[in-house]
């Protein structure tokens, strides 16, 4: 019989710009849900993938401050949620070596997210953007999480964390990681670019307009929308009328998500209207949900000092649940502990 593994939820974001739209209701909103249901949760700041880009330093530690603001602006409390930056739990860089020696090249060429990346220049894209997610499959693994909230766009690399999990335990005979659950739910798995409703909702989009962040003032939200790119057409009633309208549909799903309704209801709502109804009405309630989240986000960065405190005692929790997991897994794998 498979062993039990304690429910446990572990989930990252890079520090690899500022937080969006995207990252919120895709993530950050679902972290804070299964902290209030009372779930053990672990929330990582990924430094350590961030750079598979190239990250000026003093951004970056900007960055990691300001993700750090935004999860306990969100709602994330670092007393009953675990939070802290990546790099300074090295356990798991440690596993992550591991895994790669568990995962198969031909698994690695099939992530879309690395094509996607890469570009058309993979050649010189990094080995780290390469290996990126056996370094996640590591994150999730080295605390043996069982639940994973993440947007759509993560979920190969979860069926992957999946498949190295089953790999491992069956090369050497046991039964020791679980194979994680993805929980992707909601309106809004996937926010797209408010410019173009066919590419996600990005922070590294060379486009401002493209998105928002979480650190935007009620006018640039306004203005934001107003301008996002739509179509002439009325809401239509029902969602198949949406099926080839992407930013319309994306629309629907944003204010769907923040006002925590089916996008089936906000179409009986909104349906026969245009968009000079709909937008200034998505307008009020982004402003209204993302506001007092980008009020504490201020308060929270006039005390860095404050905030690296936090993520040091989070980086000391984590460690002393990531270090015994990696030690068995040396045992495991057939590693002499001398010291
Ligand atoms: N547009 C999105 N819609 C829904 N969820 C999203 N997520 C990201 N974008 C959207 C979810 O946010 C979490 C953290 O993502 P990440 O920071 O690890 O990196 P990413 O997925 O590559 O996000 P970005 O914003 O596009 O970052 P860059 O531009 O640096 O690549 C994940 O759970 C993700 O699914």
């Amino acid at each position: 019989m498979a062993p039990k593994f304690t429910p446990r939820v572990f989930s990252g974001i890079q520090p690899s710009g500022g937080l969006t739209l995207g990252n919120y209701l895709g993530a950050l909103k679902r972290f804070v849900r299964m902290q209030d249901e009372g779930m053990e949760t672990i929330y990582c700041i990924v430094d350590l993938h961030a750079i598979t880009v190239w990250q000026e330093p003093a951004k970056l530690r900007a960055q990691t401050r300001e993700a750090a603001a935004a999860f306990i602006a969100a709602g994330i409390d670092p007393k009953r949620s675990i939070l802290f930056n990546q790099s300074q739990v090295p356990a798991h860089a440690e596993l992550a070596w591991i895994f790669n020696c568990v995962a198969r090249v031909g698994w690695m060429n099939r992530m879309t997210q690395f094509k996607d990346k890469a570009g058309r220049n993979a050649e010189n894209a990094s080995l780290g953007l390469y290996a990126y997610p056996s370094l996640m499959a590591a994150d999730i693994l080295v605390y043996h999480a069982t639940h994973v909230p993440v947007g759509e766009d993560q979920k190969q690399h979860l069926e992957l964390t999946r498949d190295i999990a089953a790999k491992f335990n069956h090369d050497y005979g046991v039964e020791f990681f679980p194979l994680t659950e993805p929980v992707i739910e909601g309106a809004a798995t996937r926010v797209m670019s408010l410019r173009d409703g066919t590419v996600k909702m990005s922070k590294s989009d060379p486009s401002d307009q493209s998105r928002i962040n979480l650190t935007d003032d009620a006018d640039a939200i306004a203005q934001k929308i107003r301008k996002a790119r739509t179509d002439p057409a009325p809401l239509p009633e029902t969602l198949d009328g949406l099926k080839d309208r992407p930013e319309a549909r994306n629309l629907v799903n944003i204010y769907a998500a923040l006002a925590d309704r089916a996008p089936a209801e906000v179409l009986a709502e909104f349906a026969g209207q245009g968009f000079g109804v709909f937008k200034p009405r998505l307008a009020e309630l982004a402003v209204a949900v993302l506001s007092p989240i980008s009020a504490e986000m201020k308060r929270l960065a006039a005390d860095p000092a404050e905030i690296d405190r936090i993520l040091g005692d989070g980086a000391n929790r984590a460690e002393a649940i990531a270090r015994p997991i990696l030690e068995r897994t040396h045992d495991i794998v057939g590693m002499i502990r001398s010291r």
